[in-house]
């Protein structure tokens, strides 16, 4: 199985938004090549082009000096927007653009982004003299400029994002929190789930996920995201799992990660079920010979979003956790009680561990263990930690919750 690859869709949309009006502007004003270019570093790159780009010497991607350019000048203040004969120009006249390049006349306009940064230039340039080119042209130019400078400063502001996320995966700046999974009948800590923490300043891991995906580098974050996690099983009992997350798109790609020949009996995986699997026959496949190796599935956040059901369904997991949004004050409401006895069923019919999330409450907690919960996980029964202490009680095979006599926790 190949890994399809994954292209950042804000970046190709940004893309055809600049093409777009680039075109317009060469449709509009009829000369020879408009072009887009940025300025990096003492140079200029040209990043969209219509018309005649060759004649000019201009192509997606190439530059130049801005030295000596009519863009620097014009940025400057000291050529102005509309050179309609760079032969009557004294400024750009004798300049070696002027006859290399066979430029007659220019047109151009700062493209200033709204932070006061100057992105670069939008200009045209046509090898004849130009003689009725004006300030209206410029004008123009102007407006099409500003359609242009929101679209650049977010795609910069993305672009920095994803510099920023690939070093982040290459100097593998991410921490895993261990959170317990409580055994109901026996109060024990049967299992670890492992949450992504990234340094602070990134927002919420959520976040880091969803930018790494519009980013392209969602299957390197979660590939780092497993790896990191499974470092951490030497740490637990023997007895214990460690969950990791993973999301259906990515999953069936981490096959190498556990490909090494040994069983997998403490590995939990977590399908995340806020996308929809576009192809379950594939997911099974990869998963079968895991599964005879030890390895369990989890569909994670059941009931929080429409796929749930259907992951049941067809991955057919040895465990549902059921969505904080679910077991949140469940005690009192009865709509919540009766779906979360939803997948309560489905559990018992399909031979699966029920386990609810993000219990908080002791209220909460009495509620699912009454709806037939087996295990539960949430901040009444401990906080995602990094704290060496919490994971040295987690993993003492002491019981987290006190156990009675029957089959759950006493009140
Ligand atoms: O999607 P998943 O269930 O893997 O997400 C776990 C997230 O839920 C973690 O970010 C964790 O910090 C958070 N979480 C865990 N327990 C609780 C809880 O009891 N209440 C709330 N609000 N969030 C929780
Ligand atoms: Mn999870």
């Amino acid at each position: 199985m190949t890994a399809p690859t994954v292209a950042p869709p804000s970046r190709e949309r940004a893309q055809r938004e600049l093409d777009r009006l680039v075109s317009l502007a060469h449709e509009h004003l009829g000369l020879g090549v408009v072009y887009v270019a940025e300025f990096v570093g003492g140079r200029q790159v040209y990043r969209a082009l219509a018309g005649d780009a060759p004649s000019f010497g201009l192509s997606v991607g190439g530059g130049g000096a801005l030295d000596d350019s009519y863009c620097a000048r014009m940025v400057a203040g000291t050529l102005p927007n509309a050179v309609p004969d760079t032969a009557r120009e004294g400024r750009v006249r004798d300049l070696a653009v002027t006859s290399s390049a066979r430029i007659g006349a220019y047109l151009g306009v700062p493209l200033r982004l709204p932070d006061g940064d100057v992105y670069g230039t939008l200009c045209a340039l046509s090898h004849e003299p130009q003689p009725d080119l004006n300030v209206r042209d410029a004008k123009f130019l102007s407006l099409l400029a500003d359609f242009m400078v929101d679209g650049l400063a977010s795609e910069r502001a993305a672009s920095r994002r994803r510099e920023m996320l690939s070093d982040l995966i290459r100097t593998r700046s991410m921490t895993v929190a261990l959170q317990p999974i409580v055994d109901l009948h026996s109060g024990a800590c049967v299992s670890l789930e492992a949450l992504a923490r990234f340094p602070t300043g990134l927002g919420s891991p959520d976040r880091v996920f969803r930018e790494a995906e519009q980013a392209g580098l969602q299957f390197d974050l979660e590939r780092l995201a497993v790896q990191r996690a499974v470092e951490r099983l030497p740490s637990l009992r023997s007895d214990q799992s460690l969950a990791v997350n993973v999301s259906p798109a990515v999953a069936f790609q981490l096959m190498p990660l556990v490909s090494a020949d040994r069983p997998l009996h403490q590995l939990v995986l977590e399908i995340t079920e806020h996308a929809a699997v576009e192809d379950y026959a594939e997911i099974r496949q990869w998963l079968q010979p895991l599964r005879e190796r030890g390895l369990r599935l989890a569909i994670d956040d059941a009931g929080a979003g429409y796929a749930s059901l259907r992951h049941v369904v067809e991955l057919r997991p040895d465990i549902i956790k059921v969505d904080r949004s679910l077991v949140a004050g469940l005690e009192s409401d009865a709509g919540r009680r009766s779906a979360f006895t939803t997948f309560a069923l489905l559990a018992l019919d399909v031979g699966a561990v029920l386990i609810a999330e993000g219990v908080e409450t002791a209220a909460e907690l009495d509620t699912v263990v009454t709806l037939g919960a087996d295990a539960a996980q949430g901040y009444l029964l401990g906080r995602p930690s990094t704290d060496p202490e919490d994971l040295a009680r987690w993993t003492s095979g002491e019981p987290l919750l006190p156990v009675g006599e029957g089959s759950g926790p006493t009140p």
